[in-house]
C-alpha cells in the first residue's frame, strides 16, 4: 500500500535526509528533528510512546555521519558520536514536512471541517440506545459533532442520571461549580438567571471560566406546554458573515477583553471572574470560540471610557445578526431528548415559560471537554476502521 523508499541520502552539509519514494516522490527531514525522534529503547520508551530523550542531550546543531537504506521499508542513521537510529518507511511518511502531507495529518489528528449551517439546519438525530451500544453509531454521533456542532439523541430514559451514563460512554464529564451534572429549572432565590422561567437570549455556557466547556448535554426530563422552546445558532457562520459585513466589529469583538463575574453557592461556594474576549480567533482571524453570556457579563468593564460605546454597538451587530431569521433555528425538546453541542461554537437560547407552584419544565445539564470527546472519537474510529 505506502510506497517502500527508493533512494535516501544527506543534503546541505548532512543537515537533512533526502527520502526518495518509489512513486517517484521525494520528502526531506531535517536532522535535528530525526535525532530528536530516535526510536530506539534508549530514545524511547515504547510502553509510553513518549520521547526519554532530554531535551539538554540534544545537539541543535547535529549532522548526520552516515545515512543508509537498511531494506525498502527502512532507513538508517549513524550520528557522529556512533548512536544509530532507524526509521521505517511508513512512519517517515506520515511525518513528511511538505505542506500537503502536514494538511492530511492535521485533518487526521483534529478534523477541523466545519459544516456551517443557519435556519435550514437538518438538526442531526440518533437514537440513544444506538451510541450506547454500537461503537459505529458513537463514532458517527462524534464526527458529526465535531462538524455540524450540535446531534440530538432521542429516546433515552426520563429520570435523571442518563448523562452521567454518557459521560462514562465518552470518558468523563467536566466538574463546574454548578455540579457534576445540574438541574435546569425554576429555582426559589435561583443562583442563575437559567434556573428562572424567564427567556435566555443566545449565549455560550460559563464565558466565566479560563477555559469554558468544550461540549454541553442537555437532557429533557420534563417539557412545558406553553413556552419553554429552544433556538440555536451556528455562531462561527455568524462570525464569518460579521466580518465580511462590519470588519470594524470583528475586530473590536476579537480584542476587546470583556469582564465575567459568577458569585454563589452550589456544588460549593465560588466567586469566578475572568476576562474573555466575546470572539477568540486563531493566527489567521478565524473564529475558533464564542465566549458570551449576556446574563455573567460583569458590571466591571475594564476599558477606557471612549472605546464603550464602538463596543457596545459592535457587539449589537454581532447579536443582531444572531437573531436574524435565516441564522437562528428553533425547536422544541421532548421528555427524552439529549440535545448535545459544541459550546465553544454554537449558540443557544430558550423562549420564557409560565411561572407556578409546580416544576412544568425540566432539563439536566452536564459539561464535557473537547479533549475528553475528541480523544473518545479517535479511539471509536481507530476501532471502527480497525487501524491506528
Ligand atoms: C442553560 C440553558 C436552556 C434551556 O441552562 O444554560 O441554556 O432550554 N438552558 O433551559
Ligand atoms: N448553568 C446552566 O454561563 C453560565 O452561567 C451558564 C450555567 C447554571 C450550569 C449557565
Ligand atoms: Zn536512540
Ligand atoms: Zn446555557
Amino acid at each position: 500500500m505506502n510506497p517502500g523508499i527508493q533512494k535516501v541520502e544527506a543534503l546541505d552539509a548532512g543537515h537533512f535526509v533526502r527520502v526518495e519514494w518509489e512513486d517517484g516522490s521525494e520528502s526531506h527531514y531535517p536532522c535535528v528533528w530525526l535525532r530528536d525522534n530516535c526510536q530506539c529503547p534508549h530514545c524511547f520508551l515504547r510502553s509510553a510512546r513518549a520521547r526519554r530523550l532530554v531535551f539538554e542531550d540534544l545537539d541543535v546543531n547535529i549532522v548526520v555521519k552516515e545515512v543508509a537504506l537498511a531494506d525498502r521499508k527502512k532507513i538508517s542513521i549513524t550520528w557522529p558520536d556512533e548512536h544509530a537510529s532507524e526509521y521505517e518507511a511508513e512512519w517517515l511518511k506520515k511525518r513528511c514536512f511538505s505542506e500537503e502531507a502536514r494538511a492530511e495529518m492535521r485533518e487526521d489528528l483534529f478534523l477541523p471541517e466545519r459544516q456551517y449551517w443557519g435556519s435550514d439546519l437538518q438538526l442531526p438525530e440518533i437514537p440513544f440506545e444506538e451510541i450506547m451500544y454500537n461503537d459505529e453509531s458513537a463514532y458517527k454521533w462524534l464526527c458529526t459533532l465535531k462538524k455540524v456542532g450540535i446531534v440530538l439523541l432521542t429516546g433515552a430514559a426520563t429520570r435523571q442520571g442518563e448523562l452521567v451514563k454518557l459521560g462514562h460512554r465518552i470518558g468523563f464529564l467536566r466538574l463546574t461549580f454548578y455540579g457534576p451534572t445540574w438541574q435546569v429549572q425554576d429555582k426559589a432565590d435561583a443562583n442563575n438567571v437559567a434556573y428562572t422561567t424567564g427567556k435566555l437570549c443566545f449565549h455560550t455556557d460559563y464565558p466565566v471560566l479560563q477555559h469554558p466547556p468544550g461540549v454541553q448535554l442537555l437532557h429533557c426530563i420534563k417539557q412545558t406546554a406553553a413556552g419553554g422552546e429552544s433556538q440555536v445558532v451556528d455562531g462561527f457562520n455568524v462570525c464569518n458573515k460579521l466580518k465580511k459585513q462590519n470588519p470594524q466589529a470583528y475586530q473590536i469583538l476579537s480584542s476587546t477583553a470583556v469582564d465575567y463575574t459568577d458569585v454563589g453557592v452550589d456544588y460549593c461556594d465560588f466567586a469566578v471572574q475572568c476576562k474573555q474576549r466575546i470572539i477568540d480567533v486563531d493566527s489567521r482571524g478565524q473564529a475558533v470560540r464564542i465566549n458570551y453570556n449576556n446574563a455573567t457579563r460583569d458590571t466591571v468593564f475594564d476599558i477606557p471610557a471612549e472605546k464603550v460605546r464602538p463596543f457596545y454597538a459592535a457587539l449589537k451587530e454581532f447579536d443582531d445578526l444572531l437573531n436574524s431569521v435565516e441564522h437562528k433555528f428553533t425547536y422544541k425538546l421532548k421528555p427524552g431528548d439529549i440535545v448535545t453541542f459544541d459550546n465553544w461554537r454554537v449558540l443557544h437560547g430558550r423562549q420564557s415559560y409560565p411561572s407556578g407552584s409546580e416544576v412544568t419544565r425540566h432539563l439536566e445539564g452536564a459539561y464535557a471537554d473537547w479533549d475528553v470527546v475528541m480523544s473518545r472519537l479517535r479511539l471509536l474510529r481507530k476501532s471502527v476502521l480497525n487501524r491506528d
